[in-house]
């Protein structure tokens, strides 16, 4: 059985969705942030890095969530094009798209204080940080308005799960600084976190974690029944 190491609300909520809709078994176990756990040697074993999420597979630990995506549809069969299938190139451009430039930086978004330098430099550097988010998503945007099999509301993929992901933490992080965030400004992607907020894998998701309803195009602020988001 995998074991999904884990806080509410982080990034290992796209592994969790990943693995509920592949109906794959897994256990979880927290990683304590408040006590910063994911500094620790008994988790940095499983990722050096120290971020979350780390998946515990049959074949070792894993680490950095595109990866662990793409190695569980790989394995199970499900979510992404397959081998051979004409999708699997533009769908893994779009996966890694996803995870090395908008998640790399909606980190240095939600870590200005890590990242601009000093103090002084945050608001410049938060400036920035939003306006290249921004064309980030303008780009998924035009990406998703095609509707490709892989990234469209009529099926949950790999990437459909990141993407909404990413969407929800934009409207809730860092806490007092969401409010430019404008979901309607993008339809489709849009359309994208709505159906994907109703799948039967979201709602068990949304209830292990206590992320409430509409958890993707209205988020609220967590309520975990363990641990806690930052
Ligand atoms: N590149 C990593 C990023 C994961 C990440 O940003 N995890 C955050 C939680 S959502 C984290 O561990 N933050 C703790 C920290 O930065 O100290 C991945 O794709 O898994």
């Amino acid at each position: 059985m995998y074991v999904l190491h884990y806080a509410p609300d982080n990034a290992s909520l796209i592994v969790r969705l990943a693995l509920e809709e592949l109906g794959q078994p897994y256990r979880t176990e927290l990683v304590d942030r408040s006590i910063r756990a994911q500094d620790g040697p008994a988790y940095r074993r499983l990722n050096p890095s120290g971020l979350i999420p780390a998946l515990e597979t049959p074949e070792g630990p894993m680490a950095e969530t595109g990866a662990i995506l793409l190695w569980l549809c790989e394995r199970h069969g499900g979510l992404a094009p397959a081998h051979g299938d004409a999708a699997r190139g533009p769908f893994l451009q779009w996966l890694f798209f996803t995870s090395n430039t908008l998640h790399a930086d909606l980190r240095l978004h939600f870590y200005p204080d890590r990242h601009a330098g000093s103090q002084h430099a945050i608001p410049d550097f938060a400036r920035t940080t939003r306006s290249r988010i921004q064309r980030h998503l303008m780009l998924l945007e035009a990406m998703a308005l095609g509707r490709p099999v892989w990234f469209s509301p009529d099926r949950p993929s790999a990437l459909t799960f990141y993407v909404a992901c990413l969407l929800r933490w934009l409207a809730l992080y860092p806490e007092g600084d969401a409010g430019w965030f404008d979901l309607s400004a993008y339809p489709a992607l849009h359309a994208v976190a709505a159906a994907t907020e109703a799948l039967p894998a979201a709602r068990r998701a949304a209830l292990a974690e206590g992320l409430g309803e509409t958890i993707f195009t209205q988020p609220n602020p967590c309520c975990p029944p363990e641990g806690s988001p930052t």
